[in-house]
């Protein structure tokens, strides 16, 4: 590309996204931001790093149909900064306001939804939308909470409504910068009672457009929404094939999937070829399939940590979550267990006693660089795509991480059975499993 123009007179506007640096002279017109809706959203921050993957689905599938409507050609989805998660212990790493790319391979989210990291949000608008300005507008910022009474003579009806009997601030409710982003600056703050599903937010968002907007020539402006605590959005239908696309886009960062598959090669002599699992380089080309044999090994997802406490009724200790293992790996004739968990050191020098017999692998950084490099969610990360590759897998109940890996199975082509299994709080004992959510294609 020679031109930052293509023939037609608009600028390659992914290519340059995506390759290159946006060049300053190349104006909003020209690219195609005339009129660019950008949709901040986060988070509560006590929610976990896969529940957060759940509610970017919510957003996701709700922009990518926003997209259809003439007024909103131009939206974009801001993915928020990862703010330092409650399960990221580790000391001395940075990890605080990690970008997307961290984790995910961002060309391939791009390819279901218009999504940007949250520093090319800040180029795009330092670029074009006031250029110099050190501050970024965001025109109105609205944050989601629970109505304190669902349900209406019995019926769940999705209805949202402004707060206007309590007070509600910025400040007051937030503690801090709206997303820990000390650039952004809030014209009008309000708090919503909503409860429904994500399309019923395109009405939040055109109520706030109307009120902005004086007459037609504003209609070309560059506007800036945020939603706060997304969390309290449901899906639109969840579990459905839009659901599964735009769950299959979310493949992890190239770096990750590395490190993924050289630990597996290296620990656990098994490739994707070994494994019987073919994954094209695209998500688009995935295929329904139920052939994948998996690694000679067992994956175990021992969830540890605020579970042993709150989750006391339902969560194993450690001497039955070992037994229940071994049965396994008995009836699967294995010899070999990846242990992904967040248990304390002192946890799993138990559990390697207690698996004297076999062989218990667990990932662990090589080195410092590598450890600095990952961080704690890159590690969990790598943990999730080892167990996915596995030729059982076993997780624990009501944990979204064990949740996250059920996903990945499906779309790998496991069969329902080697993959849908919960631990019990106790060998041989009935309990509670798991839901069971199949792919659909
Ligand atoms: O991901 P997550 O929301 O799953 O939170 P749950 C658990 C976090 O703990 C992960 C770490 O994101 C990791 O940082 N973790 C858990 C692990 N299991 C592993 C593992 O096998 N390997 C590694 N490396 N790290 C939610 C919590 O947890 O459950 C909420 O986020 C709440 O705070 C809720 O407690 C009930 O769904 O398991």
């Amino acid at each position: 590309i020679g031109d930052s123009r293509g023939s037609s007179g608009t600028c390659a506007k992914r290519v340059l996204q995506e390759i290159l640096p946006l060049p300053a002279t190349c104006p909003p017109e020209v690219l195609g931001l005339r009129g660019a809706v950008y949709i901040l959203y986060d988070v509560n921050i006590s929610e976990g790093f896969n529940l957060r993957r759940d509610v970017y689905i919510r957003m996701a599938v709700f922009v990518r149909r926003l997209q259809r409507r003439r007024r909103f050609r131009q939206v974009r989805l801001v993915l928020p900064p990862w703010p330092r998660l409650y399960h990221w212990h580790s000391q001395g790493l940075q990890q605080t306001g990690l970008p997307w790319s961290h984790f995910f391979d961002l060309a391939s989210l791009r390819r279901y939804a218009p999504v940007l990291d949250y520093e090319e949000f800040l180029t795009e608008q330092r670029l074009f939308g006031n250029p110099g300005a050190p501050l970024v507008h965001v025109a109105h910022a609205f944050r989601l909470q629970h109505y304190e009474v669902m349900l209406e003579q019995g019926i769940f009806r999705d209805k949202f409504e402004r707060v206007t009997d309590k007070p509600c601030s910025e400040g007051s409710l937030s503690g801090g910068p709206l997303l820990q982003q000390a650039e952004l600056r809030v014209g009008r703050f309000h708090c919503v009672r909503f409860q429904g599903s994500a399309g019923l937010l395109e009405k939040l968002l055109r109520e706030a457009i109307a009120e902005d907007t004086a007459g037609p020539e504003d209609v070309d402006d560059m506007r800036t929404y945020a939603l706060l605590s997304a969390e309290t959005v449901l899906h639109d239908h969840w579990g459905d094939e839009h659901f599964w696309q735009a769950r299959r886009s979310m493949r992890f960062s190239r770096r990750l999937e590395l490190v993924a598959a050289d630990f597996r090669r290296q620990a656990l002599a098994t490739t994707g070829a070994s494994a019987g699992v073919q994954r094209p380089a695209m998500w688009e080309l995935e295929r329904p399939k139920r052939n994948a044999k998996g690694g000679d090994y067992l994956c175990a997802h021992l969830r540890r940590g605020d579970f042993v406490r709150s989750r006391e009724a339902t969560t194993p200790t450690l001497k039955t979550a070992a037994q229940q293992v071994k049965q396994l790996l008995r009836a699967f004739n294995v010899t070999t267990v990846f242990l992904a968990t967040d248990a304390t050191p002192y946890e799993l020098m138990e559990l390697k006693e207690l698996f004297y017999r076999f062989r218990l692998v667990h990932f662990a950084p090589e080195s410092n660089v590598q450890r600095r490099e990952l961080k704690d969610g890159g590690v969990a990360v790598v943990d999730q795509l080892v167990c996915a590759y596995a030729r059982y897998f076993v997780g624990t109940y009501e944990s979204t991480f064990t949740y996250r890996i059920y996903e990945e199975r499906e779309i790998l082509g496991f069969t329902q059975a080697s993959t849908f299994n919960t631990f019990c709080k106790a060998l041989g004992g009935s309990c509670s499993r798991n839901a069971v959510w199949p792919i659909v294609w």
